[in-house]
């Protein structure tokens, strides 16, 4: 490490104690500033051009028991999403050896489930075990876990559990009735104390105020330990679902919140999640300026679309941004 880099870290400590209005106020810097902070934190920590791949499937679609007001999984809405159980273990090692092909470092299988029967995480076990045969890392994103499931998913090799606290306390409610934020909380701890990397963040977009963006980055800031993943997702918008219709975000205050999540977890990788297939190619490269250093890549998401992949490609050469990295590199 440089002298330089070393100042910087010495300024941009891991810290677990942010007070919101702290919070606020970088929200409130002016543009130019927040980006130069965050930057430089993220130069202290990563090679700024290096950009980590995760490709997503969807392992059991749709018929969800939940009421998530965004997901267009959950059965309670008209979204025109057909419905698939359990896939067999072929059938995603297949969709994960293409993935690795066309370059993603990081597999992540998503299930529309509220929480797993045991008799699930056997067979995902199995997929878990099979994507590490083939050198990926392996995140899953199940619902609620017991400890018995976590411990399972923990033998079984997986290196991640994504579990997003969505946005904050208070708004959570308005937008999902049929869990708490409690349970997420729980949820989040068993995985941590189970030794798999968490995957945490949340959504923007969902008609939240400012004041839940900031406490939705200070709840993630201020766990224990953070993230190692921190996916930042701007609300896809889905026909049939409740949140369809809402005003779209200022794409600079997407921007800036990633700026501040850089900020207040230096060491995580802030994902630029869903949400890019609406993006210009100049506002992700400033979401990149803002110290997003992963992406999920793949013409897919889980259910809805992402940029093609040809596309990110020439995207990453007009950047000189190179794949590459995981974790508390
Ligand atoms: N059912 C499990 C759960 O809810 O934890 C796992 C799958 S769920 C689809 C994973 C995450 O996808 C959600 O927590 C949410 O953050 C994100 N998500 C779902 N629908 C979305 C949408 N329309 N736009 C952006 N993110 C979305
Ligand atoms: C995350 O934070 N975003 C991903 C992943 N984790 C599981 C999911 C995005 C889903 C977008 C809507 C869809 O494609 O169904
Ligand atoms: Fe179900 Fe997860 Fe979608 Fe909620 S976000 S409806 S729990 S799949």
């Amino acid at each position: 490490m440089s002298a330089t880099q070393e100042q910087i870290s010495i300024n941009a400590p891991i810290r677990h104690d942010w007070p919101l209005p702290e919070i606020e106020a970088l929200f409130a810097l002016p543009f130019n500033d927040l980006l130069f902070k965050a930057q430089t934190v993220h130069r202290a920590y990563f090679d700024p051009n290096e950009i980590q791949i995760s490709s997503l499937l969807s392992i059991k679609t749709g018929s969800c028991s939940e009421d998530c007001g965004y997901c267009p999984q959950s059965a309670r809405y008209d979204s025109d999403l057909n419905p698939e159980a359990l896939l067999p273990v072929d059938a995603v090692l297949e969709a994960a050896q293409a993935a690795k092909e066309q370059g993603a470092s990081r597999f992540c299988m998503g299930a529309a489930w509220r929480s797993p029967k045991d008799r699930d995480i056997e067979r995902v076990v199995q997929m878990v075990q099979g994507v590490k045969a083939l050198g990926m890392e392996t995140c899953v994103t199940l619902g609620m876990l017991t400890d018995s499931q976590t411990q399972a998913l923990k033998a079984g090799g997986l290196d991640y559990y994504n579990h997003n606290l969505d946005t904050s306390e208070e708004y959570y409610s308005e937008v999902i009735t049929t869990r708490t934020y409690r349970d997420r909380l729980d949820t989040l701890s068993r995985v941590r104390d189970a030794g798999i990397n968490v995957c945490c963040g949340g959504i923007v977009g969902m008609g939240e105020s400012a004041a839940d963006r900031a406490k939705l980055l200070q709840e993630l800031a201020n766990l224990p330990k953070h993230p190692e993943s921190v996916p930042i997702n701007m609300l896809v918008q889905v026909e049939g679902t409740p949140l369809f219709g809402l005003e779209a975000l200022d794409p600079l205050v997407f921007v800036k919140t990633i700026a501040v999540a850089r900020i207040l977890m230096p060491k995580s990788r802030v994902r630029l999640s869903a949400g890019r297939k609406d993006m210009s190619d100049e506002m992700q490269a400033l979401c990149f300026l803002a110290g997003a250093n992963s992406i999920f890549y793949g013409d897919k998401l889980l259910t809805t679309e992402n940029p093609m992949t040809n596309h990110d490609q020439w995207l990453f050469q007009r950047l000189g941004v190179h794949s590459g990295g995981s974790s508390y590199a």
